[in-house]
Protein backbone atom coordinates (compact mmCIF):
# COMPACT_ATOMS: atom_id res chain seq x y z
CA UNK A 1 0.00 0.00 0.00
CA UNK A 2 1.19 3.38 -0.71
CA UNK A 3 0.11 6.64 1.38
CA UNK A 4 1.30 10.06 -0.10
CA UNK A 5 0.95 12.72 2.81
CA UNK A 6 0.03 16.62 1.78
CA UNK A 7 -0.07 18.95 4.55
CA UNK A 8 -2.19 21.52 3.61
CA UNK A 9 -3.23 24.97 5.23
CA UNK A 10 -6.54 26.02 4.06
CA UNK A 11 -10.19 25.51 4.04
CA UNK A 12 -10.52 21.50 2.63
CA UNK A 13 -8.66 20.58 5.92
CA UNK A 14 -9.16 22.81 8.37
CA UNK A 15 -13.17 23.66 8.23
CA UNK A 16 -15.34 20.90 9.02
CA UNK A 17 -18.57 22.16 6.74
CA UNK A 18 -21.23 19.71 8.63
CA UNK A 19 -20.82 21.04 12.19
CA UNK A 20 -19.59 24.69 11.08
CA UNK A 21 -16.25 25.12 13.20
CA UNK A 22 -12.74 24.74 12.60
CA UNK A 23 -10.76 21.68 13.18
CA UNK A 24 -7.30 19.93 13.07
CA UNK A 25 -9.07 16.65 13.36
CA UNK A 26 -10.63 17.05 9.69
CA UNK A 27 -8.79 15.03 7.01
CA UNK A 28 -9.75 13.96 3.13
CA UNK A 29 -8.49 10.14 2.08
CA UNK A 30 -7.98 9.63 -2.00
CA UNK A 31 -7.77 5.98 -2.77
CA UNK A 32 -7.05 4.75 -6.28
CA UNK A 33 -6.48 0.90 -6.58
CA UNK A 34 -3.50 0.56 -3.93
CA UNK A 35 -2.60 4.47 -3.87
CA UNK A 36 -3.73 6.61 -1.09
CA UNK A 37 -3.65 10.07 -0.62
CA UNK A 38 -3.87 11.78 2.46
CA UNK A 39 -4.72 15.81 2.73
CA UNK A 40 -4.51 16.62 6.01
CA UNK A 41 -3.63 20.29 8.53
CA UNK A 42 -0.93 18.51 11.13
CA UNK A 43 -0.06 15.17 13.17
CA UNK A 44 -3.27 14.58 14.56
CA UNK A 45 -5.45 14.42 11.81
CA UNK A 46 -2.16 12.17 9.52
CA UNK A 47 -2.26 10.26 12.57
CA UNK A 48 -6.49 9.81 12.45
CA UNK A 49 -6.16 9.56 8.88
CA UNK A 50 -4.48 6.34 9.08
CA UNK A 51 -5.88 4.92 11.42
CA UNK A 52 -9.12 4.91 9.34
CA UNK A 53 -7.71 3.61 6.06
CA UNK A 54 -6.33 0.90 8.79
CA UNK A 55 -9.84 -0.15 10.23
CA UNK A 56 -12.08 0.56 6.64
CA UNK A 57 -11.76 -1.36 3.22
CA UNK A 58 -11.87 1.80 1.47
CA UNK A 59 -12.82 1.08 -2.25
CA UNK A 60 -12.04 3.83 -4.83
CA UNK A 61 -12.86 7.44 -4.14
CA UNK A 62 -12.71 10.56 -2.01
CA UNK A 63 -13.89 10.39 1.42
CA UNK A 64 -13.96 13.71 3.45
CA UNK A 65 -13.79 13.07 6.75
CA UNK A 66 -14.17 14.91 10.52
CA UNK A 67 -15.84 13.29 13.53
CA UNK A 68 -19.32 14.21 14.84
CA UNK A 69 -18.06 15.01 18.42
CA UNK A 70 -15.46 17.60 19.58
CA UNK A 71 -15.05 15.86 22.74
CA UNK A 72 -14.88 11.89 21.75
CA UNK A 73 -14.07 9.94 25.76
CA UNK A 74 -14.22 7.73 28.59
CA UNK A 75 -13.42 7.71 32.20
CA UNK A 76 -12.15 5.98 34.67
CA UNK A 77 -14.48 7.53 37.02
CA UNK A 78 -16.22 4.17 38.91
CA UNK A 79 -15.98 2.94 42.32
CA UNK A 80 -13.62 0.01 42.61
CA UNK A 81 -10.50 -1.13 42.25
CA UNK A 82 -8.60 1.19 39.60
CA UNK A 83 -6.96 -0.11 36.40
CA UNK A 84 -4.06 -1.33 36.48
CA UNK A 85 -0.80 0.77 34.56
CA UNK A 86 -0.55 -1.80 31.68
CA UNK A 87 -4.63 -1.69 31.33
CA UNK A 88 -4.29 1.98 31.25
CA UNK A 89 -2.02 2.45 28.92
CA UNK A 90 -3.47 -0.39 26.52
CA UNK A 91 -6.90 1.27 26.79
CA UNK A 92 -5.47 4.77 25.69
CA UNK A 93 -3.36 3.11 22.49
CA UNK A 94 -7.33 1.29 21.67
CA UNK A 95 -9.32 4.19 21.95
CA UNK A 96 -7.26 6.66 20.46
CA UNK A 97 -7.13 4.29 17.19
CA UNK A 98 -10.78 4.38 17.25
CA UNK A 99 -10.68 8.19 17.43
CA UNK A 100 -11.62 8.67 21.15
CA UNK A 101 -9.36 12.34 22.28
CA UNK A 102 -10.16 12.60 25.77
CA UNK A 103 -9.84 10.74 28.58
CA UNK A 104 -10.83 11.56 32.45
CA UNK A 105 -8.12 10.38 35.09
CA UNK A 106 -11.04 9.79 38.09
CA UNK A 107 -10.94 6.60 39.71
CA UNK A 108 -13.15 6.92 42.90
CA UNK A 109 -10.61 4.25 44.89
CA UNK A 110 -7.27 5.99 43.95
CA UNK A 111 -6.66 7.61 47.05
CA UNK A 112 -5.23 10.41 46.15
CA UNK A 113 -7.68 11.45 43.53
CA UNK A 114 -10.33 11.60 46.53
CA UNK A 115 -10.00 10.61 50.25
CA UNK A 116 -6.28 11.80 50.33
CA UNK A 117 -6.74 14.73 47.94
CA UNK A 118 -4.61 16.98 50.26
CA UNK A 119 -1.58 14.71 49.77
CA UNK A 120 0.94 14.48 46.80
CA UNK A 121 1.57 11.41 44.90
CA UNK A 122 4.33 9.64 46.13
CA UNK A 123 6.97 9.34 43.59
CA UNK A 124 6.49 5.68 42.22
CA UNK A 125 2.67 6.63 41.62
CA UNK A 126 3.83 10.54 40.49
CA UNK A 127 6.39 8.03 37.67
CA UNK A 128 3.34 5.89 36.66
CA UNK A 129 0.84 9.06 36.04
CA UNK A 130 4.07 10.46 33.86
CA UNK A 131 4.20 7.53 31.95
CA UNK A 132 0.21 7.74 31.33
CA UNK A 133 0.38 11.51 30.51
CA UNK A 134 3.40 10.87 27.53
CA UNK A 135 1.43 8.15 25.83
CA UNK A 136 -1.80 10.03 25.87
CA UNK A 137 0.34 12.84 24.38
CA UNK A 138 1.45 10.38 21.60
CA UNK A 139 -2.14 9.34 21.08
CA UNK A 140 -3.44 12.93 20.85
CA UNK A 141 -5.47 11.78 23.81
CA UNK A 142 -6.11 15.18 26.41
CA UNK A 143 -5.47 13.42 29.42
CA UNK A 144 -7.69 15.17 32.08
CA UNK A 145 -6.54 14.64 35.81
CA UNK A 146 -9.53 15.37 38.16
CA UNK A 147 -9.63 16.00 42.24
CA UNK A 148 -12.47 15.39 44.04
CA UNK A 149 -12.08 17.40 47.31
CA UNK A 150 -15.66 17.29 48.06
CA UNK A 151 -15.98 14.70 51.34
CA UNK A 152 -14.54 16.86 53.37
CA UNK A 153 -12.83 20.50 52.30
CA UNK A 154 -13.54 23.34 54.16
CA UNK A 155 -14.47 25.82 51.31
CA UNK A 156 -13.79 28.87 52.98
CA UNK A 157 -10.37 28.09 53.83
CA UNK A 158 -7.07 29.62 52.23
CA UNK A 159 -5.37 26.54 53.72
CA UNK A 160 -7.52 24.00 51.94
CA UNK A 161 -7.43 26.38 48.64
CA UNK A 162 -3.67 26.04 48.75
CA UNK A 163 -3.50 22.36 49.47
CA UNK A 164 -5.53 22.11 46.63
CA UNK A 165 -3.44 24.08 43.98
CA UNK A 166 -0.27 22.72 45.17
CA UNK A 167 -1.74 18.76 44.29
CA UNK A 168 -2.91 20.33 41.11
CA UNK A 169 0.66 22.51 40.91
CA UNK A 170 2.26 18.67 40.88
CA UNK A 171 -0.30 17.15 38.49
CA UNK A 172 0.74 20.27 35.96
CA UNK A 173 4.51 20.14 36.31
CA UNK A 174 4.21 16.29 35.18
CA UNK A 175 2.35 17.12 32.22
CA UNK A 176 -1.10 17.74 32.85
CA UNK A 177 -3.18 20.84 31.02
CA UNK A 178 -6.58 19.55 31.41
CA UNK A 179 -8.28 19.22 35.34
CA UNK A 180 -11.43 18.51 36.46
CA UNK A 181 -12.84 19.71 39.74
CA UNK A 182 -15.56 16.94 40.56
CA UNK A 183 -18.29 17.00 43.36
CA UNK A 184 -20.06 14.23 42.61
CA UNK A 185 -21.62 11.75 45.51
CA UNK A 186 -20.49 13.69 48.71
CA UNK A 187 -23.04 16.07 51.09
CA UNK A 188 -25.45 18.46 49.53
CA UNK A 189 -25.29 20.19 52.52
CA UNK A 190 -22.48 22.42 53.95
CA UNK A 191 -20.96 20.74 56.77
CA UNK A 192 -18.66 23.42 58.59
CA UNK A 193 -19.97 26.22 60.26
CA UNK A 194 -17.30 28.94 58.51
CA UNK A 195 -18.69 27.69 55.18
CA UNK A 196 -22.46 28.16 56.38
CA UNK A 197 -21.96 31.32 57.78
CA UNK A 198 -19.88 32.39 54.37
CA UNK A 199 -22.12 30.46 52.02
CA UNK A 200 -25.39 29.59 53.31
CA UNK A 201 -25.76 27.22 50.50
CA UNK A 202 -23.43 24.57 48.41
CA UNK A 203 -24.03 26.30 45.58
CA UNK A 204 -22.27 29.05 46.49
CA UNK A 205 -19.42 27.89 47.73
CA UNK A 206 -19.04 25.53 44.16
CA UNK A 207 -19.31 28.39 42.70
CA UNK A 208 -16.48 30.03 44.35
CA UNK A 209 -14.02 27.45 44.41
CA UNK A 210 -14.86 26.90 40.94
CA UNK A 211 -13.88 30.94 39.77
CA UNK A 212 -11.24 31.14 42.12
CA UNK A 213 -9.80 28.15 41.11
CA UNK A 214 -10.38 28.55 37.07
CA UNK A 215 -8.53 32.78 38.11
CA UNK A 216 -5.75 30.42 39.49
CA UNK A 217 -5.31 27.96 36.74
CA UNK A 218 -5.21 30.68 33.79
CA UNK A 219 -2.63 32.91 36.07
CA UNK A 220 -0.89 29.52 36.04
CA UNK A 221 -1.11 28.84 32.18
CA UNK A 222 -4.07 30.50 29.65
CA UNK A 223 -4.37 27.18 28.22
CA UNK A 224 -5.45 24.85 30.71
CA UNK A 225 -8.36 23.73 30.30
CA UNK A 226 -11.35 22.79 33.53
CA UNK A 227 -13.97 20.91 33.60
CA UNK A 228 -16.45 20.84 36.48
CA UNK A 229 -18.39 17.93 37.96
CA UNK A 230 -21.70 18.95 39.63
CA UNK A 231 -22.78 17.44 42.77
CA UNK A 232 -26.57 17.59 41.07
CA UNK A 233 -25.24 15.75 38.19
CA UNK A 234 -28.74 15.06 36.59
CA UNK A 235 -32.28 15.56 35.89
CA UNK A 236 -33.77 18.23 33.50
CA UNK A 237 -31.26 20.74 33.89
CA UNK A 238 -33.39 23.39 34.89
CA UNK A 239 -32.95 22.75 38.88
CA UNK A 240 -31.91 25.79 41.34
CA UNK A 241 -28.50 24.17 41.99
CA UNK A 242 -27.42 23.65 38.19
CA UNK A 243 -28.86 26.69 36.50
CA UNK A 244 -27.14 29.11 39.36
CA UNK A 245 -24.33 27.10 38.92
CA UNK A 246 -23.87 26.63 35.49
CA UNK A 247 -24.56 30.83 35.17
CA UNK A 248 -22.17 31.74 37.24
CA UNK A 249 -18.74 29.92 36.25
CA UNK A 250 -17.01 30.87 33.32
CA UNK A 251 -18.58 29.88 29.38
CA UNK A 252 -15.53 28.18 28.73
CA UNK A 253 -15.59 25.72 32.08
CA UNK A 254 -16.99 22.38 30.95
CA UNK A 255 -19.66 21.16 32.96
CA UNK A 256 -20.34 17.52 33.57
CA UNK A 257 -24.08 15.62 33.22
CA UNK A 258 -25.22 12.28 33.13
CA UNK A 259 -28.37 13.08 31.65
CA UNK A 260 -32.09 12.62 32.79
CA UNK A 261 -30.95 9.86 35.26
CA UNK A 262 -27.59 8.89 36.80
CA UNK A 263 -27.66 6.25 34.27
CA UNK A 264 -29.93 7.78 31.46
CA UNK A 265 -30.77 4.97 29.17
CA UNK A 266 -31.68 7.28 26.41
CA UNK A 267 -30.02 11.27 26.05
CA UNK A 268 -31.80 13.36 23.93
CA UNK A 269 -30.96 16.43 22.03
CA UNK A 270 -34.08 17.82 23.37
CA UNK A 271 -32.91 17.34 27.02
CA UNK A 272 -29.48 18.84 25.94
CA UNK A 273 -31.23 22.16 24.64
CA UNK A 274 -32.90 22.80 28.04
CA UNK A 275 -29.86 22.66 29.92
CA UNK A 276 -28.14 25.17 27.60
CA UNK A 277 -31.07 27.64 28.60
CA UNK A 278 -30.75 27.12 32.02
CA UNK A 279 -27.25 26.69 32.69
CA UNK A 280 -25.48 28.43 29.33
CA UNK A 281 -23.46 25.96 28.71
CA UNK A 282 -23.23 22.69 26.13
CA UNK A 283 -23.33 19.61 28.20
CA UNK A 284 -20.18 17.39 28.52
CA UNK A 285 -21.92 14.05 29.19
CA UNK A 286 -20.87 11.93 31.76
CA UNK A 287 -22.36 8.88 30.27
CA UNK A 288 -22.66 5.74 32.89
CA UNK A 289 -22.14 3.38 30.44
CA UNK A 290 -20.74 0.73 30.43
CA UNK A 291 -19.62 1.45 34.35
CA UNK A 292 -20.97 -1.35 36.75
CA UNK A 293 -20.21 -0.74 40.08
CA UNK A 294 -22.24 -0.35 43.36
CA UNK A 295 -26.01 -1.75 43.15
CA UNK A 296 -25.08 -3.27 39.47
CA UNK A 297 -22.00 -5.14 40.56
CA UNK A 298 -23.77 -8.52 39.15
CA UNK A 299 -24.44 -7.17 35.84
CA UNK A 300 -21.80 -7.15 33.26
CA UNK A 301 -22.31 -4.60 30.42
CA UNK A 302 -20.97 -5.95 27.06
CA UNK A 303 -23.54 -4.66 25.14
CA UNK A 304 -23.27 -1.66 22.50
CA UNK A 305 -24.33 1.65 22.95
CA UNK A 306 -27.11 2.61 22.24
CA UNK A 307 -30.40 5.31 22.73
CA UNK A 308 -27.61 8.50 22.21
CA UNK A 309 -29.65 10.62 19.62
CA UNK A 310 -27.95 11.06 16.35
CA UNK A 311 -27.72 14.96 16.77
CA UNK A 312 -26.50 15.37 20.35
CA UNK A 313 -23.06 16.24 18.35
CA UNK A 314 -24.51 19.76 17.98
CA UNK A 315 -25.78 20.60 21.24
CA UNK A 316 -23.58 19.13 23.42
CA UNK A 317 -19.70 19.16 23.53
CA UNK A 318 -19.23 15.85 23.61
CA UNK A 319 -19.79 12.47 25.54
CA UNK A 320 -17.54 11.09 28.18
CA UNK A 321 -18.04 7.03 29.07
CA UNK A 322 -17.77 5.95 32.10
CA UNK A 323 -15.65 2.67 32.78
CA UNK A 324 -16.22 -0.79 34.18
CA UNK A 325 -13.62 -1.44 36.66
CA UNK A 326 -13.35 -4.67 34.14
CA UNK A 327 -10.92 -3.04 31.38
CA UNK A 328 -10.71 -5.96 29.15
CA UNK A 329 -14.72 -6.06 29.08
CA UNK A 330 -15.36 -2.29 28.83
CA UNK A 331 -13.09 -2.55 25.47
CA UNK A 332 -16.46 -3.89 24.16
CA UNK A 333 -18.64 -1.73 24.89
CA UNK A 334 -16.58 1.50 24.37
CA UNK A 335 -15.26 0.75 20.89
CA UNK A 336 -19.18 1.10 19.91
CA UNK A 337 -19.03 4.12 21.34
CA UNK A 338 -15.95 5.66 20.13
CA UNK A 339 -17.83 4.49 16.48
CA UNK A 340 -20.75 6.23 17.61
CA UNK A 341 -18.65 10.03 18.52
CA UNK A 342 -16.63 9.30 15.27
CA UNK A 343 -19.84 9.19 13.23
CA UNK A 344 -23.62 8.93 14.94
CA UNK A 345 -25.37 9.43 11.69
CA UNK A 346 -24.46 6.37 10.20
CA UNK A 347 -23.67 4.65 13.65
CA UNK A 348 -25.23 0.95 13.60
CA UNK A 349 -25.00 -0.49 17.03
CA UNK A 350 -25.05 -4.42 16.21
CA UNK A 351 -22.36 -3.63 13.36
CA UNK A 352 -20.27 -1.99 15.49
CA UNK A 353 -20.96 -4.26 18.11
CA UNK A 354 -19.61 -7.24 16.04
CA UNK A 355 -16.58 -5.35 14.74
CA UNK A 356 -16.28 -4.58 18.42
CA UNK A 357 -16.11 -8.38 19.54
CA UNK A 358 -13.62 -9.05 16.89
CA UNK A 359 -11.06 -6.62 17.71
CA UNK A 360 -11.35 -7.80 21.77
CA UNK A 361 -11.92 -11.55 21.17
CA UNK A 362 -10.07 -12.27 17.55
CA UNK A 363 -12.10 -12.74 14.47
CA UNK A 364 -11.85 -16.37 14.96
CA UNK A 365 -13.50 -16.67 17.76
CA UNK A 366 -15.85 -13.65 17.21
CA UNK A 367 -18.99 -15.54 16.26
CA UNK A 368 -18.98 -17.93 19.19
CA UNK A 369 -18.62 -15.37 22.06
CA UNK A 370 -21.48 -13.49 20.92
CA UNK A 371 -23.54 -16.50 21.54
CA UNK A 372 -22.36 -15.53 25.45
CA UNK A 373 -22.16 -12.03 25.21
CA UNK A 374 -25.73 -12.25 23.80
CA UNK A 375 -27.02 -12.48 27.18
CA UNK A 376 -25.09 -9.91 29.17
CA UNK A 377 -27.08 -7.05 27.19
CA UNK A 378 -29.07 -6.05 30.41
CA UNK A 379 -28.14 -2.83 31.66
CA UNK A 380 -29.68 0.96 32.36
CA UNK A 381 -30.13 0.81 28.46
CA UNK A 382 -32.14 -2.48 28.25
CA UNK A 383 -33.90 -4.86 29.73
CA UNK A 384 -33.84 -7.47 27.30
CA UNK A 385 -31.80 -9.91 27.55
CA UNK A 386 -31.04 -13.43 25.60
CA UNK A 387 -32.05 -12.23 21.72
CA UNK A 388 -30.62 -15.19 19.62
CA UNK A 389 -31.74 -18.04 22.17
CA UNK A 390 -35.17 -16.33 22.01
CA UNK A 391 -35.11 -16.17 18.57
CA UNK A 392 -34.56 -19.39 18.45
CA UNK A 393 -37.13 -20.94 20.89
CA UNK A 394 -40.02 -18.50 20.08
CA UNK A 395 -39.05 -18.34 16.35
CA UNK A 396 -40.27 -21.38 14.86
CA UNK A 397 -37.01 -22.33 13.98
CA UNK A 398 -35.85 -25.83 12.82
CA UNK A 399 -33.94 -28.21 15.20
CA UNK A 400 -31.10 -28.06 13.14
CA UNK A 401 -30.67 -24.25 13.89
CA UNK A 402 -31.14 -24.82 17.57
CA UNK A 403 -28.57 -27.35 17.58
CA UNK A 404 -25.71 -25.43 15.76
CA UNK A 405 -26.63 -22.55 17.95
CA UNK A 406 -25.99 -24.80 21.63
CA UNK A 407 -22.74 -25.95 19.25
CA UNK A 408 -21.70 -22.49 19.42
CA UNK A 409 -22.57 -21.97 23.01
CA UNK A 410 -20.48 -24.91 23.91
CA UNK A 411 -17.76 -23.69 21.89
CA UNK A 412 -17.45 -20.13 23.38
CA UNK A 413 -18.01 -22.32 26.79
CA UNK A 414 -14.59 -23.66 25.72
CA UNK A 415 -12.97 -20.25 24.79
CA UNK A 416 -14.11 -19.04 28.07
CA UNK A 417 -11.71 -21.30 30.14
CA UNK A 418 -8.43 -20.02 28.74
CA UNK A 419 -6.22 -17.27 30.72
CA UNK A 420 -7.22 -14.53 28.01
CA UNK A 421 -7.26 -11.59 30.43
CA UNK A 422 -11.14 -10.96 29.61
CA UNK A 423 -11.99 -14.55 30.82
CA UNK A 424 -10.72 -13.98 33.63
CA UNK A 425 -12.69 -10.83 34.46
CA UNK A 426 -15.67 -12.77 33.04
CA UNK A 427 -15.38 -16.03 35.02
CA UNK A 428 -18.45 -15.05 37.99
CA UNK A 429 -20.62 -15.16 34.45
CA UNK A 430 -19.05 -17.68 32.57
CA UNK A 431 -19.38 -20.39 35.03
CA UNK A 432 -22.96 -19.68 35.58
CA UNK A 433 -23.27 -19.53 31.56
CA UNK A 434 -22.07 -22.99 31.45
CA UNK A 435 -24.32 -24.12 33.40
CA UNK A 436 -26.98 -22.13 31.08
CA UNK A 437 -25.24 -24.08 28.13
CA UNK A 438 -26.41 -27.49 30.20
CA UNK A 439 -29.71 -26.16 30.71
CA UNK A 440 -30.60 -24.97 27.07
CA UNK A 441 -29.36 -28.35 25.64
CA UNK A 442 -31.21 -30.70 28.02
CA UNK A 443 -34.66 -28.10 27.04
CA UNK A 444 -33.24 -28.97 23.39
CA UNK A 445 -33.17 -32.44 24.57
CA UNK A 446 -36.46 -32.41 26.13
CA UNK A 447 -38.70 -30.88 23.49
CA UNK A 448 -37.51 -33.80 21.14
CA UNK A 449 -38.27 -36.78 23.18
CA UNK A 450 -40.68 -35.31 25.88
CA UNK A 451 -38.85 -37.29 28.44
CA UNK A 452 -39.78 -36.16 31.88
CA UNK A 453 -36.60 -37.25 33.77
CA UNK A 454 -35.22 -34.51 31.35
CA UNK A 455 -37.67 -31.84 32.68
CA UNK A 456 -36.67 -32.86 36.60
CA UNK A 457 -33.17 -32.63 35.68
CA UNK A 458 -33.81 -29.30 33.74
CA UNK A 459 -35.48 -27.95 36.89
CA UNK A 460 -32.81 -29.24 39.25
CA UNK A 461 -30.01 -27.18 37.21
CA UNK A 462 -32.19 -23.87 37.12
CA UNK A 463 -31.98 -24.05 40.91
CA UNK A 464 -28.39 -24.65 40.76
CA UNK A 465 -28.19 -21.80 38.33
CA UNK A 466 -30.37 -19.27 40.67
CA UNK A 467 -28.14 -19.56 43.48
CA UNK A 468 -25.54 -17.47 41.46
CA UNK A 469 -26.31 -13.78 41.95
CA UNK A 470 -24.80 -12.61 38.28
CA UNK A 471 -27.33 -11.60 35.82
CA UNK A 472 -27.64 -13.89 32.56
CA UNK A 473 -30.15 -15.21 31.12
CA UNK A 474 -33.64 -15.10 33.45
CA UNK A 475 -34.73 -18.31 34.47
CA UNK A 476 -38.59 -17.28 33.85
CA UNK A 477 -36.82 -17.31 30.42
CA UNK A 478 -35.74 -21.03 30.25
CA UNK A 479 -39.49 -21.80 31.56
CA UNK A 480 -40.40 -20.05 28.65
CA UNK A 481 -38.35 -21.57 26.36
CA UNK A 482 -39.43 -25.28 28.20
CA UNK A 483 -43.24 -24.34 27.60
CA UNK A 484 -43.76 -22.22 24.90
CA UNK A 485 -43.00 -24.61 21.55
O1 LIG B 1 -22.00 9.53 37.85
C1 LIG B 1 -21.32 10.23 38.56
C2 LIG B 1 -21.10 11.64 38.18
N1 LIG B 1 -20.75 9.80 39.69
C3 LIG B 1 -20.85 8.42 40.18
C4 LIG B 1 -19.90 7.52 39.42
O2 LIG B 1 -18.64 7.66 39.98
C5 LIG B 1 -20.36 6.07 39.47
O3 LIG B 1 -19.46 5.23 38.82
C6 LIG B 1 -21.71 6.02 38.80
C7 LIG B 1 -22.30 4.63 38.65
O4 LIG B 1 -22.54 4.03 39.89
N2 LIG B 1 -22.64 6.81 39.58
C8 LIG B 1 -22.26 7.96 40.15
O5 LIG B 1 -23.10 8.60 40.71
Amino acid sequence: MNIEVKRLNSRRVLYDEKNHRFTDEKFIVTVNSNNFSIECSGDKSEFYARNYIQRNHLTNGEYIISPSFKVRGYIEGFYGAPWEQSKRLNMLSLMAHYGMNTYFYAPKDDPYHRKLWRELYPENELSDLKVLIKEAKKNFVDFSWCIAPGLDVKYSSDKEFSLLVDKIKQLYYAGVSSFGLLFDDISEELIFSEDINKYSETVNAHIDLVNKLYIWLKDLDSSIHLTVCPTLYHGKGNEYYISKLGKNIPADVSLFWTGKDICSREISSYEAISFIENTNHKPLYWDNYPVNDMAMHFEMHLGPVIGRDKDLNKYSEGIIFNCMEYAECSKIPLITAADYLWNSESYFPEKSWKRAVSEVIGSEKAESFIAFADNLRISCLMDENAKILKKLFFGNSKNEEIACHIARMYDSAEFLKNDMPICSELKNWSEKYFIACDIISLIANYLDSRNCDIKEQIFQLIQKYNSIPERLIDDSDFLEMLYNI
